[in-house]
């Protein structure tokens, strides 16, 4: 029998002749998938597949990594070093010799005439482990500048920072398979089946072979929203004040763990003081929830035998970033579900190798999770590495959203942006132009010339990307997995890790230090130093091989064992002096910039699941392009009805800091007080966003500021929309 339209042809998938598969893991998000690429008769890439067998993805791929393939090739890449005297003028094409020679003696010059800190290093959470351990021996053992930090300070460092003050160490405590353990989860300012879809895959498999309740906090309907069992539109900016008044009801009602409590935490007493006026109805007067829902969500969430929270962006991106992993870690003491499987505090990671900078690149201290302001791993690493423990600063120096204001004020001259994109990326575009120009030396180093921020640039590097080198990424859930070169680096860009070992040779200490060869080599000094008493970044039972046949090995994987821990801190005890965890007592202090008469829209900003960050990639890739290939803006049709303001006509989005002229997509998905718009588009919704900063974690508030919306002449905006699409 026949079924649906006869008078079509059946879709044909077009044999691209793979003739061999090669191992890999993607290089976009922090889900951490295995993936085929195949090649064909020429060794070139044509085609990708999910592993079939790895724990994380089962086969599967969401459509970044079905086409990452496709980037290799794409417009744009970087082929040869380029160099010019001024910033604006033409660059010219010049060897790798000449463009290293004259970074390493503008950074000495810098570092001579103004100070070591005067030159700053700025990387990122996507190249691999090996290349930041030797970019971390370059930045800390060579040049020596404290000013070193990366792209995560917009992403993680909240997270990080949280679960530091709470257990006393950075590492997720948890792993996807707690969702099949799982018998409540809060997903907080997460939209997994956009950002991590092969997380949400995990998570919706297990609420198929087991329903249980999942709750949404998002201020805005998410694909995750509308999938969930209760969602929780909070006012943004304000979950400190939703967990502080769930874990009110928790204790009120006496669901706590009280024995948990008791033998592994600290600080219930001042934590119980503070909860006191956290009562659920001046907390819902707050955070816009309401008593009834805040008392059945504590008492679902208590009463479970294994409870988990994850959460992303919407909570590491806010003044109160910090706080609100702190509270989301108190939460889950509180009810002891910290290191039992389906009772955890799970931070989904955000760009593929994130973790893995927190792990080895020394950017905020020294590899392994040392601390700079420890003398005994000053002086472990000064050993290892065959440097004066001297040499190495004290305490850590700047944050990355502190570089640039010092930027801004003199006191850095130079700055070397590795795998970043700061011109899209940060808050408040006009801020960082200015900041940029000012620079007496720049070098971007990328994989694709075209990004924005070449244009500020004095010297270009052409890097590698992704399966065109070879190392390791780690997950979300602690999981080596190997990237396996498949191909060769483009034209004549290099691996992240051959330009920092050549730069090496250019410091009067890349003499002493030994810089290997080949990231296996990387590979095995990290693995020596990973082995100590108490140590939960233990990777000493991996080898790169070992790793591509189990499809990844989570950390701790100590020598001897077969496969590493799925959780840590299961015995209860934590990397505090005391061993205890702390509970700590969070008031809230209302700093956001809120909508008012003048900007009366609260403006959100995120991703949607076809484009990555700064769209480098994907925007050149024509199957992610076409969904979403102009800039735009979400916004509620009753208040656009009210503005006279129309489905696809272009709006200008002003604030107190710029303007951005975006497509109107209207939508139920949020509140008539709110519009979002995904951040990927340059000279957009940075030019308008404020971005305060964290006190703890020093992360922008990217999520939280107020606008207004306003007409334009719809020609004009047509015609300068179309002159951007540049790609
Ligand atoms: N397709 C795709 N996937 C990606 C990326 C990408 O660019 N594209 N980037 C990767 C990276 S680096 C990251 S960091 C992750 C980010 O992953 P997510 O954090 O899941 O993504 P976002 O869209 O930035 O923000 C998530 C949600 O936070 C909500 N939110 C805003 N304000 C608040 C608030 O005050 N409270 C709460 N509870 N929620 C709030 C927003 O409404 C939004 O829906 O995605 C990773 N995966
Ligand atoms: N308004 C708003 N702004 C935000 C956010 C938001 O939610 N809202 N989210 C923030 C978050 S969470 C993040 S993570 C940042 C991301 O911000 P960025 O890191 O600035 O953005 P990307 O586009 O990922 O930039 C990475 C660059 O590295 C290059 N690259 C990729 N692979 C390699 C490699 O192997 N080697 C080298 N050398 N280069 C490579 C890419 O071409 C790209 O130019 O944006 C932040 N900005
Ligand atoms: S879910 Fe993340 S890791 Fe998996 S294929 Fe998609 S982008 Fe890659
Ligand atoms: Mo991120």
């Amino acid at each position: 029998m026949l079924f649906g339209r006869t008078d079509r042809k059946p879709i044909r998938i077009a044999d691209k002749k793979v003739k061999e598969w090669k191992y890999t893991t993607c290089g976009y998000c922090s889900t951490g998938c295995s993936i085929q690429v195949g090649l064909n008769e020429e060794g070139r890439p044509v085609s990708a597949r999910g592993a079939a067998g790895a724990d994380v993805n089962r086969g599967k791929l969401c459509i970044k990594g079905i086409f990452e393939h496709e980037l290799f090739e794409a417009a744009g890449r970087g082929s040869e070093p380029l160099l010019r005297d001024k910033i604006h003028e033409p660059y010219q094409e010049v060897s790798w010799d000449s463009a290293m020679d004259k970074t390493a003696s503008e950074i000495k010059r810098i570092q001579e005439t103004y100070g070591r800190d005067a030159f700053a290093i700025v990387s990122t959470g996507q190249i691999l482990t090996e290349e930041f351990y030797t970019l971390g021996k370059l930045a800390r053992g060579c040049i020596g500048t404290n000013n070193y930090d990366g792209n995560t300070t917009l992403c993680m460092a909240s997270a990080v920072s949280g679960y530091k003050r709470s257990f006393g160490s950075d590492g997720p405590p948890g792993c996807y398979e707690d969702f099949e353990h799982t018998d409540c989860l809060i997903a907080f300012g997460s939209n997994l089946p956009e950002q991590h879809p092969v997380i949400y895959w995990r998570l919706k498999e297990a609420r198929e072979q087991r329903k249980f309740p999942l709750i949404v906090v998002d201020p805005r309907v998410t694909m995750l929203a509308q999938f969930a069992d209760i969602h929780l539109p909070i006012t943004p900016g304000t979950d400190v004040v939703l967990i502080n008044s769930l874990m009110h009801v928790i204790l009120k009602e006496g669901l706590e763990d009280r024995a948990y409590i008791e033998a592994h935490t600290q600080g219930i007493d001042e934590l119980e003081k503070v909860l006191e006026k956290f009562d659920p109805v001046s907390a819902s007067k707050v955070c816009g929830i309401d008593e009834d829902t805040i008392r059945n969500v504590a008492r679902l969430y208590a009463k479970a035998d294994a409870a988990m929270s994850i959460w992303t962006m919407g909570i590491n991106q806010s003044t109160h970033g910090s706080d609100g992993v702190v509270n989301i870690n108190n939460l889950n003491l509180v009810t002891g579900n910290i290191g039992k499987p389906g009772g955890t505090s799970l931070s989904i990671t955000g760009q593929c190798n994130a973790m893995g900078t927190r792990e080895w690149s020394s950017c905020s201290g020294l590899p392994g999770y040392r601390l700079l302001e420890k003398p005994e791993h000053r002086e472990e690493i000064g050993k290892f590495w065959n440097v004066d423990p001297e040499f190495f600063p004290k305490k850590r120096g700047l944050a990355q959203t502190d570089i640039f204001p010092a930027i801004e004020s003199g006191q850095i001259k130079g700055l070397w942006l590795v795998a970043t994109n700061p011109m899209t990326s940060m808050p408040n575009t006009a801020r960082t132009r200015k900041i940029l120009e000012k620079l007496e030396f720049l070098v971007v180093q990328d994989a694709y010339q075209d990004v924005e921020t070449t244009e500020y640039a004095h010297c270009f590097f052409p890097a590698g990307v992704w399966a065109e080198k070879e190392g390791c990424f780690t997950n979300t859930e602690r999981r080596v997995n190997i990237v396996r070169q498949v191909t060769e680096p483009y034209a004549n860009s290099k691996s992240d890790f051959w330009i920092f070992t050549q730069m090496s040779k250019r410091f009067p200490n890349g003499d002493k230090i030994d810089f290997p060869d080949t990231p296996a080599g990387a590979f095995e000094e990290m693995k020596q130093l990973s082995v100590g008493e108490g140590r939960t970044l233990d990777i000493s039972g991996m080898s790169h091989e070992k790793i591509e046949a189990n499809k990844g090995l989570q950390w701790p994987c100590r020598e001897g064992q077969d496969k590493g821990d799925q959780r840590i801190y299961t015995d209860g005890i934590f990397q505090t002096e005391s061993g205890r965890a702390n509970l700590i007592a969070l008031d809230f202090i209302d700093n956001n910039e809120t909508p008012c008469e003048q900007y009366p829209f609260w403006l959100n900003s995120g991703r949607v699941v076809e484009h990555f960050h700064t769209r480098t990639r994907t925007g050149k890739i024509g199957n992610q392009n076409k969904y979403s290939p102009t800039p735009y803006m979400e916004m509620n049709p009753d208040s656009a009805a009210e503005l006279g303001i129309k489905h696809q006509q272009y709006v200008r989005l002003a604030s107190r800091r710029g303007d951005a002229v975006v497509m109107v997509q209207l939508t139920q998905r949020l509140p008539r007080n709110m519009v979002f718009v995904p951040f990927h588009f340059h000279d957009c919704v940075n030019r308008v966003s404020l971005g305060l900063l964290d006190p703890h974690s020093r992360q922008p508030a990217f999520k939280q500021c107020s606008v207004r919306v306003e007409h334009v002449d719809q020609d004009e905006a047509a015609r300068m929309n179309k002159l951007r699409r540049a790609f």
